[in-house]
């Protein structure tokens, strides 16, 4: 290919175009096997197959390389191949023009590592907004004074009486799983009323609210509440790509007219 060149060049030689003069355009493939030196290149397209060194800007509507190394890198995608990791060794800048949440959209990776820890990476939060509760086995809802909707609650017996599963499939690879939720205790709880959660059928948080001494009614029956958005945040081993939640209380009271639980805001995280 070396000859190809040569000839190319000597060409344009012959037709008057001095090459330290004026851009030289090949409209061929050129194989380059030793060293190309160079203070502006365009190509339509560039593949070496050793190394690149640049002193200042590379502009390209696609980079592919397993390794690269950028004082500054201005991109509006960042993506790794499948099942490979992005690490960035210096600070990170979302510098995006419009809202923080397409700055997030930016930055699906299959992992996030800052500082060579892993970050969490939020996979599935049920709001029940609007009475959604896609994947679960039960689907009563309700609200407490206000239109914030959560799964369980005043009057729903089946979720008090057999409690509210959903199995998250397709987790994407991780090592620690993080579930979080808010938990509603309804109406009055006796003292050794107990209310759980489960992951793959393992006990994984208990809370015990105790006789209710509440003065506060918000909703339900006109008991005032037991407890409300109590915080459950538990940090587990998991690496299986699905994950068994189960909510459930044992109460006293056989009528969630009296006695009912809700949660709602639940989150998975892994990493
Ligand atoms: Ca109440």
């Amino acid at each position: 290919m070396a000859a190809r060149v040569a000839v190319v060049f000597a060409l344009c030689l012959a037709s008057g175009v001095h090459a330290g003069s004026k851009p030289v355009a090949i409209n061929r493939d050129v194989a380059v096997t030793k060293t190309l030196t160079a203070d502006t290149l365009s190509a339509a397209a560039l593949n070496v197959t050793g190394s690149v060194s640049v002193g200042k800007d590379v502009t390209a509507t696609r980079v592919k390389a397993a390794l690269l190394t950028a004082d500054v890198l201005e991109t509006g995608t960042l993506s790794p191949k499948a099942g490979d990791t992005i690490i960035i060794e210096g600070d990170l800048e979302l510098a995006s023009a419009s809202s923080s949440s397409s700055a997030v959209s930016f930055l699906e990776a299959q992992e996030f590592i800052v500082g060579g820890n892993k970050q969490w990476r939020l996979v599935h939060h049920d709001a029940f907004s609007g009475g959604k509760t896609e994947g679960w086995d039960v689907h009563e809802t309700s609200t407490c004074g206000t239109s914030n909707v959560f799964l369980g609650g005043h009057c729903n017996q089946a979720t008090a009486s057999k409690g509210a599963e959903k199995v998250f499939a397709g987790l994407p690879k991780h090592t620690e799983v993080r579930v979080k939720a808010r938990f509603h205790f309804l109406d009055k709880w006796d003292s050794g009323d107990t209310a759980f959660a489960k992951v793959d059928d393992d006990y994984v948080w208990v809370d015990t609210p105790g006789s209710n001494s509440g003065k506060i009614n918000i909703c339900g029956s006109s008991h005032p509440e037991a407890a409300l958005s109590q915080l459950m945040d538990i940090v587990l081993s998991h690496s299986a790509d699905s994950l068994t939640l189960n909510f459930g209380a044992m109460m006293t009271r056989k009528d969630a007219c009296k006695q009912s639980w809700g949660v709602d805001d639940v989150e998975i995280s892994v990493k």
